[in-house]
């Protein structure tokens, strides 16, 4: 593995499944990267990516630096050719070239901003720290995806799953107040595709996700027919791409509570968070037996250990 960017960059998605599991039954391995060093570097915010890459990586006997980049480095020009005579103190080319002298791997984190299209899913930012670095890139979250989260994601639904038949995963879209990336949907139905499980994707009309993720997947716009039986109810909020970036719909109807629970096969709820309270998911659930958004959270520690480790050989 080169970098850690999607999925497909991953030979075998449920080996790496199996390797993280395997970390987190033994975490500790203080010898395997001593003296390595993983740069992790943030244009926006975070609490679990952050915190968590940096114990996987000490769990890994490696060290880790982070820099907010976006609040405490100098203001990025990612345009080539410009004259730079405006508010950009430092070209990528330079700020990334440099972090490449630093580090044995680097961690990104960019969110899309959300105003076009093409320029968010050709995840310009991410690549540009990739070709500039010259390091092995892990993606802290990118514009148009959360790999190291839909591995936790996944680890965390195959630890609660037993039987031989496949489980019932939807993924189902609730309001917000905000326009969200498309990333973790995006993500979390290109892992799911890999993982053996029957996925549906219910959300409002015009929430429809980009081809080359979505293209296949059962699409059902009745969010109540959607949780029939299901065992895995991940929500989420995303804005639109087909009106990019657009909030199409505030409908609260579709905030998760008991009454989406009680036609599930008493399913296991899951978020990524951060998760916005009796708008996003209601107190019942967060608060009662069916939700495990804590358990993913804590699998991010070994996700992201499992990635750390091929790329710190
Ligand atoms: C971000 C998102 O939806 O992509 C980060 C999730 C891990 N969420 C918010 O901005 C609330
Ligand atoms: N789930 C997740 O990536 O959370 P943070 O944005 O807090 O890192």
């Amino acid at each position: 593995m080169k970098n850690f960017t999607s999925v497909k960059d991953v030979k075998d998605p449920g080996g790496l499944v199996k390797k993280a599991l395997e970390i987190k039954a033994n975490p500790f391995t203080p010898d395997f990267a001593r003296g390595k060093r993983a740069g992790l570097i943030f244009l926006n915010p975070s609490l679990r990516t952050r915190l968590s890459s940096q114990v996987a990586v000490q769990n890994l006997g490696a060290e880790a630096i982070v820099l907010d980049i976006g609040k405490d480095g100098w203001a990025l020009e990612f345009q080539d050719g410009v004259k730079m005579n405006g508010s950009k103190a430092e070209h990528i080319k330079e700020a990334a070239g440099v972090i490449g002298q630093y580090f044995d791997v680097l961690g990104v984190r960019t969110f899309p901003e959300l105003k076009d299209r093409n320029t968010d899913y050709s995840e310009q930012l991410l690549n540009a720290f990739i070709k500039y670095s010259g390091l092995p890139v892990v993606s802290l979250e990118s514009a148009t995806r959360h790999p190291l989260q839909s591995l936790a994601d996944w680890m965390t639904i195959e630890e609660h799953w037993k039987k031989a038949e496949k489980p019932k995963v939807v993924i189902t879209w609730a309001p917000h107040v905000k326009a969200l990336p498309q990333a973790v949907p995006n993500s979390f139905v290109e892992w799911m595709r890999e993982a053996p499980v029957d996925l549906t994707i219910t959300h409002p009309e015009g929430y429809e996700l980009a081809e080359e993720f979505a293209g296949g997947v059962p699409v059902e716009y009745n969010q109540m027919k959607a949780l029939e039986g299901a065992d895995f109810v991940y929500v989420k909020n995303w804005s639109s791409y087909e009106q990019y970036g657009q909030i199409l719909s505030q409908d609260e109807s579709w905030s998760f509570g008991k009454e989406q629970l009680a036609v599930t096969n008493n399913a296991k709820i899951m978020h990524c968070l951060p998760v916005r309270r009796n708008l996003v998911i209601k107190d019942e659930i967060l608060d009662g037996p069916n939700a495990i958004h804590l358990q993913q959270a804590k699998n991010r520690v070994y996700s992201a250990q499992a990635v750390f480790a091929e790329l710190f050989r």
